[in-house]
């Protein structure tokens, strides 16, 4: 099973995050932000990855960010040499008023384009503006390129949901092995 693991302490933050590929979309996350681990439930639940993410600082958006930063590097540990994998996934997710569309490419060149807006400051108690932010920051550290494009939708925790959702599936199937090549005319990503 690929799994990954990355504990991470700072000044700011103390950061234990591991996922497993070959999950059943079991969560254990813990990061004191609800709406928060309500997302990272979702992107576990929907790509039936097992995630574990215990996260403590002292400001939401440390938090948050260090969290998002431990998950991208611990999805690069998991990959390995990235050997077999489709590398690329994407999927359209309805929530109720919402549709998200996230299309990724994990062949280590980082390029993120991000387009949602919020009708609210806040979502539930996870401030909007850090919203985009956080999903560049799992790009980054997990060497992707990320475009997520919320196409329609009214409810602003219907959009965040529709698009932690859609991130789930479509990571889950670009991490789906198809043999054992890394998946590169260059022979190496
Ligand atoms: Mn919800």
């Amino acid at each position: 099973m690929r799994k990954g693991e990355v504990k991470r302490k700072t000044k700011e933050t103390t950061i234990d995050v591991q996922i497993t590929l070959e999950g059943s979309g079991e969560a254990d996350v813990e990061t004191g932000i609800e709406f928060f681990d309500h997302l990272l439930e979702s992107f576990a639940k929907h790509g039936r990855f097992d995630l574990v993410a215990k996260s403590q600082g002292d400001f939401e958006h440390h938090i948050a960010e260090d969290t998002m930063i431990a998950l991208g590097k611990a999805l690069n540990e998991a990959l390995g040499d990235k050997g077999g994998i489709r590398r690329m996934g994407d999927a359209t997710v309805p929530m109720d008023d919402s549709l998200a569309l996230v299309a990724l490419d994990l062949g280590g060149r980082v390029y993120t384009d991000i387009d949602v807006d919020f009708e609210k400051e806040k979502l539930i108690d996870l401030n909007s503006d850090l919203f985009v932010h956080l999903l560049e920051t799992l790009a980054s550290n997990a060497e992707s390129n990320l475009h997520v494009d919320l196409l329609r939708g009214s409810n602003d925790h219907h959009k965040a949901e529709a698009i932690f959702k859609a991130l789930g599936v479509a990571l889950s199937e670009a991490v789906t092995e198809k043999g054992e090549e890394v998946p590169s005319t260059k022979g190496v990503v």
